[in-house]
């Protein structure tokens, strides 16, 4: 009877899903002296939105199911460009843990730089696929277009299914990162610390000063010292009366901010995703 068991210890056992153990190799791998503000948090949060934000509710197409950004066209759309860094990041996590899913590991990884960067938790479960590259990607224009008003802000949101306390959560992810110039055509950073998930992005725009940037790239608004930006997205939420009482809300109010940001965060990562218990949120 032994030998019997020991014939069936010969069978390769499926891997062991650890998504603790991927959890923690995308941590050892955020921090990066000679990498913009030594973090490549921030550039896997965008990557994560990017993935999720194509999604459209009414046909329930796009969103992060798929990781359709690994291919043509989509990886060119100009709104992606420079998230080839985020995906390169990953690539060798994706090879150790091979059973993961882009899909999956994108979304996670910007939940676990949220995390790492000091931001509330949030949650995440698995069960994303990845499609295949002739099973086609989103079209392109389903992101936010930063030099636009507020009705644009409201059209791309409301088809993903978000309302306007939403949009204005979701945007404190800028407080996170930069513009590059040779990504978006965008300079600066939203905040003085950028590799640090807080409500900086709410208490900057409730109380710099904000002035048209002078310049021949696209517009932006930068504050006295001119270190700091706005986009024109981003101006909107405090020129727009709907808008404005969150940012002052989340200014004033950084854990009210955390639990709108986790809350809607991980409803973004999950847009479209069919998972097997339709209806049954992710764990918290
Ligand atoms: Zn962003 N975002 N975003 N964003 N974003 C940039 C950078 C980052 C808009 C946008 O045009 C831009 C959300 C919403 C919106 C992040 C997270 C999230 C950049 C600069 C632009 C131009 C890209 C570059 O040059 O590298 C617009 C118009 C938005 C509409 C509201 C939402 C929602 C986000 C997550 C929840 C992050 C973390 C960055 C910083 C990336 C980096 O590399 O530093």
């Amino acid at each position: 009877l032994s030998g019997l068991f020991q014939k069936e210890s010969h069978i390769p056992l499926p891997p062991k899903k650890d998504y603790d153990k991927v959890r923690a190799a995308i941590e050892d791998a955020l921090d990066k002296d000679d990498y913009d503000d030594g973090s490549y948090g921030p550039v896997l949060v965008r990557l994560a939105w990017h993935a999720s934000g194509s999604y459209d509710k009414a046909s329930n197409t796009g969103g992060s199911n798929g990781a359709t950004m690994r291919f043509d066209p989509e990886r060119k759309f100009g709104a992606n460009a420079g998230l080839e860094v985020a995906r390169d990041l990953l690539e060798p996590i994706k090879k150790k843990f091979d059973w993961i899913t882009y899909a999956d590991l994108w979304t996670l990884a910007g939940a676990v730089a949220i995390e790492a960067m000091g931001g509330p938790t949030i949650p995440w479960r698995p069960g994303r696929s990845d499609k295949l590259e002739n099973e086609g990607c989103p079209p392109d224009g389903r992101l936010p277009d930063g030099d636009k008003g507020a009705p644009h802000l409201r059209d791309i949101f409301y088809r993903m299914g978000f309302n306007d306390q939403e949009i204005v959560a979701l945007s404190g992810a800028h407080a996170l990162g930069r513009c590059h110039a040779d990504r978006s055509g965008w300079i600066n950073p939203w905040t003085n610390a950028p590799t640090t998930f807080s409500n900086a992005y709410f208490t900057e725009l409730r109380d710099n000063k904000w002035t048209k940037k002078k310049w021949s790239g696209p517009p932006q608004y930068e504050d006295p010292t001119g270190t700091l930006m706005m986009l024109p997205t981003d101006m909107v939420l405090i020129w727009d009366k709907k808008f404005k009482p969150y940012v002052m809300k989340y200014a004033q109010d950084e854990e009210s901010f955390f639990k709108d940001f986790a809350a809607a965060f991980s409803r973004l990562l999950e847009l479209g995703v069919p998972f097997d218990e339709p209806g049954k949120p992710a764990p918290a």
